[in-house]
């Protein structure tokens, strides 16, 4: 019996460029994927990202920075509407779960943490879980910090660094993604890229952070986390979260496509 944590990135589950676009057929494979694990008796615990959903308003309020008194207004504004956001995007992929025969309980980081990076302030506790009859969810979300910060962006590499630490029972850290099939050698457009089988700590790789929409920090935040988590889980891998069948083939057979982090 595995424990599996697993993200569902923001660029699999949105248009990350298209304001507040669901990927149906996405979620719905990946609810398919869940209930499967399960039924083999594995125990699930998901953290999904923002895409669409957090990052665009959070980059045009500047959110990520903390409160900037010349234009606070618009950000509580803003906040608001992103944490509103986040819980619609939470509750879509909880009904396509429930859809699936899979129970859900949702943990909006907005509620039980603050601060933000893998350091923030927040009782991990509330993920253990020796059920496979119900799947805890959390996401990245816009969480409260000390002045004179006021919020900040909690992202979902960060809890999946938490979670994966903390939660003694983890056997696979997984983060799912929507455009390439595990971390590559060159950019996903370039012609010479290929895929890398196996990350230690501390390799290179040229990349590129997509700012123009990314609030946090895109593949080099994932590959940090994963070194991190790496520190005392076996199996941290990242895969294509467009084949979620690659997870179940990991399970049963130890290995699958994909990048295995390692420390
Ligand atoms: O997509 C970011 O979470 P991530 C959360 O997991 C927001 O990095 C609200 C932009």
């Amino acid at each position: 019996m595995a424990h599996l944590l697993i993200k569902f990135g923001g660029g699999l589950i949105t248009d990350k460029g298209k304001l507040m676009s669901v990927d149906y057929n996405a979620i719905d494979k990946l609810s398919a994927m869940t209930r499967q694990l399960l039924d083999e008796g594995h125990i699930v615990t998901i953290v999904h990202g923002a895409g669409s959903f957090g990052h665009l308003k959070a980059k045009e309020w500047k959110l990520a920075l903390g409160a900037d008194e010349a234009i606070l207004s618009e950000q509580n504004h803003a906040v608001s509407e992103v944490r509103a956001d986040m819980i619609l995007l939470n509750s879509i992929i909880c009904d396509s779960l429930n859809k699936h025969g899979v129970e859900t309980n949702s943990h909006p980081p907005s509620t039980w943490a603050s601060e933000t990076g893998p350091e923030f302030i927040g009782n991990i506790d509330r993920f253990t879980n020796s059920s496979s009859q119900i799947v805890n969810v959390t996401f990245g979300d816009v969480v409260d910090c000390r002045a004179p910060k006021h919020f900040g962006i909690l992202s979902g590499d960060d809890l999946m660094v938490r979670i994966g630490k903390e939660i003694s029972d983890i056997s696979h850290a997984i983060f799912l993604l929507g455009d390439t099939e595990g971390v590559l050698s060159a950019p996903p457009d370039n012609p010479d890229a290929a895929l890398i089988d196996i990350w230690h700590r501390g390799d290179q790789v040229m990349g590129r952070h997509d700012s123009e929409m990314d609030v946090t920090g895109g593949i080099f935040l994932k590959v940090r986390s994963a070194e991190l988590i790496a520190e005392v889980v076996e199996d941290v891998w990242l895969i294509d979260g467009r084949k979620p069948k690659r997870v179940l083939q990991l399970v049963e057979s130890k290995a699958t496509i994909g990048t295995r982090v390692t420390i």
